[in-house]
Order: C-alpha cells, then structure tokens, then sequence
C-alpha cells in the first residue's frame, strides 16, 4: 500500500486534557506541575496557530461521574496517589477530579473555529486515560472522528505527558497513524513516570519534537 502523503489537511490536532482540575493556574484538585499561566497561554497560542494552518482540531475531555472508580473517596481506606488493584487492574487512586459538569472540567483552551470536543472517563468503573478508549475497552468516537475526517497523522499534546497523554499517544501508533508528540506543550505529574513515558512512546515510533 502507498505511503500516505501528509499535508496540513489529514494532519489533526489532538489536545489532552487541559482542563482547569489539571492545571495550577486553577488551583485543580489534580494539579499538574508547570502547568501555570505561561503553560496555557502557549498551548493556547499554539493551538490557534494549527488552526490557522488548516489542521483540524480535536480536544479530550476528562469527563466523570461523581461516583467514578478512579476517586480515592469512592475507595474506603484509600489515599491519593496510592495504587489498588481493582478489577485485576492497577488503579490509580485520585483525589476527584473533572467531575462532569464542574468547573474543574472546563477546558480551558478556545478555537476560533471548529474543533471536536471528546469525552472520556464517563463509565463509573473504568477509567480512561487514552482519548481512544477506556480500560474496559469501550470506544469514545475519537477514532470515528479521525477516520471520517481522513486524519492520517497527529500532533499531540496537554496534560499530563504520563497519563492521558502517553496512553493517547500509544493508541494513535496502534490505530496505525503517525504521531508527534509536542514535548514543550506537555507536563508530567512525576519525574519519574513521565521519563519513563517518554522512553516508551520514542521506542513505539512516536517523534518527540518541541514546538
Ligand atoms: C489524567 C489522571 C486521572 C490525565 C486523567 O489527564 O492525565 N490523569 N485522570
Ligand atoms: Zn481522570
């Protein structure tokens, strides 16, 4: 088969979770560090810019119901940041968060035309950090999205590098489109954990590029 030729137009965009719970400039239950004033004023400026270039954009949302899964105050004895095993799956316990609704869900960057909006996370018992699907497996439309609008390569970027990002990331090389991911637009919860993301997206073919 022939190589796709990648032009602005199936190039998209895709925005992971810049949502006010994520960022220290809210003050957010789930505050990623560096994700300040300066932060979103360059995603945002980045993102108009794409834009601008004709490429489509696509936002996630993380998007919960109160009584989800991933919450420590629905997990008696929990604390935040404390790994449980729940469905013979590791789960992260985190303080609420993007809980549908709220104004921590709100995302915080703006288009000047067009962009889809995909939410995620809304199943009470499984969580999603991929914009793709979830842990249960339960497709968003993020997929559909890209393959109506003839995407055949990603831009990627938000919050947080080793989480929704990284997982975003993976499923996009698995759905077999080329990724770049925007390092410079990315901010990780721990060191450690986004080093290792990084390490792991680079090994599956992801380009890591600054913006
Ligand atoms: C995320 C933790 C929990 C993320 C979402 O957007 O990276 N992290 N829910
Ligand atoms: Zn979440």
């Amino acid at each position: 088969m022939a190589e796709a030729i990648i032009s602005n137009q199936n190039t998209g965009v895709i925005v992971v979770d810049v949502q006010a719970d994520f960022t220290e400039l809210k003050s957010g239950s789930l505050a990623v560090p560096g994700s300040d004033a300066q932060y979103i004023s360059a995603v945002q400026r980045s993102t108009q810019r794409f834009f601008q270039q004709g490429l489509r954009l696509y936002f996630t949302q993380d998007w919960h119901p109160a009584d989800h899964v991933s919450f420590f105050t629905n997990n008696p004895g929990t604390e935040p940041l404390q790994v449980k095993e729940i469905g013979g799956r590791p789960q992260v316990m985190w303080p609420p968060h993007c809980v549908q609704e709220t104004p921590g869900a709100m995302i915080l960057i703006t288009a000047d035309g067009p962009a889809r909006t995909v939410q995620k996370g809304m199943g009470p018992k499984f969580d999603s950090y991929s914009g793709f699907a979830d842990d249960g497996g339960h497709k968003t439309e993020l997929g559909n999205l890209l393959q109506e609008d003839g995407i055949k390569k990603v831009l990627i970027y938000g919050l947080a590098t080793d989480y929704c990002v990284k997982a975003t990331v993976l499923d996009a090389i698995k759905a077999g489109y080329r990724v770049d991911l925007i390092l410079d637009l990315c901010r990780g919860v721990s060191p450690d954990t986004t080093a290792s993301a990084l390490e792991e997206m680079k090994a599956r073919g992801v380009a890591i590029i600054l913006n």
